[in-house]
């Protein structure tokens, strides 16, 4: 606390220097000239590096050596990992902030470039959907805010949800091997638990899209005490499921990849690969579900997707629904 963001920036590119030449020495004259400040402040920089868990050789006329980066989501470390042109390119990292979502809303209403990404340790006040709360504990999330603009018109934004959840669980298969579920519109689930969730928010005027700010949360090494007790028979952890800890910039940078390349395909030629793609990843679809909005429920058959991404429901008499919004169930389970 109470460090300037001149201090933090010039960290993250100290850091920067020492993961790329990761495996040898940069020389202290390097670094000074690279970062214009002296050697004092290096050597400031360099402890609280090691304060935060990174391991760093200092040797007398050769300079600094990284030996061992805990597993963060700084910008450095996302980057070391991310291939991704667009997306990614520029991240806003912080420590702790209350919601991602917030200032990923501010970034983008000053105009920030499209593919700013917003990412923290921790969220002290996570949002789900309909003023529902989302649990960002501290060192073993993934809490992050991607901000969009596609030139798309309003009713297709849905779409961009699930986009980002198949880029998710693709990501999520890559990375550790495990195959996820897509719970329409926004979970993704490991062995029926929820280990991730998607908020898509959307700054607009009348018809136009400005931003698409899509949220995403997921629990990666994330405790089952660390939970809330009210989650802990609904929720899970990549780590929970896979008994491993799993690298959280490289699932990030993986994403990202996924992503772009998704999002290009889906700007180029529509939703018709990703909807494909999503009912090859969905849990209820062909099943009996009960679908609860705000002011009902239906129960049916869930038959599939449109090609805006609106859920259809087939009731018991055969009238078909189109679902814009609700939460699902799986009656039973
Ligand atoms: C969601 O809402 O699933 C969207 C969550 C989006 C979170 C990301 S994190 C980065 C960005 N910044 C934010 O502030 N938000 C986004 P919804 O479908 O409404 O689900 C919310 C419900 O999930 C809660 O009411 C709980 O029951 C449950 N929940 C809360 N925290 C959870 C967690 N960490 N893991 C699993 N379930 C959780």
């Amino acid at each position: 606390m109470g460090e300037t963001m001149e201090g933090k920036s010039m960290r993250q590119h100290l850091l920067q220097l020492l993961m790329e030449q990761r495996g040898s020495f940069v020389s202290g004259q390097e670094i000074s000239d690279e970062l214009g400040c002296s050697r004092t402040a290096i050597w400031k920089h360099i402890s609280e590096l090691r304060k935060e868990g990174y391991v760093i050789d200092a040797v007398q006329r050769k300079g600094y050596q990284l030996m061992y980066a805990p597993n963060r989501v700084t910008e450095p470390e996302i980057k070391r990992h991310l291939q991704s042109t667009v997306l990614a390119k520029h991240i806003r990292y912080e420590e702790s902030v209350k919601s991602t979502q917030e200032i990923a809303q501010r970034l983008s209403y000053e105009h920030c470039p499209e593919g700013t990404l917003v990412i923290a340790d921790e969220q002290t006040g996570g949002r789900g959907r309909l003023g529902r709360s989302w649990q960002s504990p501290k060192g073993s999330g993934i809490w992050m805010s991607l901000i969009l603009r596609p030139d798309i018109p309003l009713q297709k934004s849905p779409q961009l949800t699930l986009l980002a959840a198949v880029s998710v669980a693709k990501a999520i298969y890559k990375t550790t091997g495990m195959q996820a579920e897509i719970k329409w519109p926004n979970d993704i689930l490991l062995n029926g638990k929820k280990a991730v969730g998607i908020l898509t928010e959307l700054q607009a005027e009348s018809d136009r899209i400005h931003a698409v700010i899509i949220g995403i949360g997921i629990n990666v090494n994330v405790a089952e005490t660390e939970f809330d007790p009210s989650l802990r028979d609904i929720a899970t952890s990549l780590k929970i499921e896979g008994n491993e800890d799993v690298n959280r910039a490289k699932l990030v940078a993986c994403i990202m990849e996924e992503m772009e390349t998704l999002y290009h395909e889906y700007l180029q030629n529509g939703f018709g690969l990703i909807k494909l793609l999503w009912e090859g990843y969905a849990e209820s679809i062909g099943k009996r579900i009960r679908v609860r909005t705000l002011h009902e429920q239906k129960e049916g058959i869930a038959k599939g997707i449109t090609e805006e991404g609106v859920l259809l429901l087939e009731d018991d008499l055969g009238e078909i629904h189109h679902i814009y919004s609700a939460d699902i169930e799986i009656p039973g389970t």
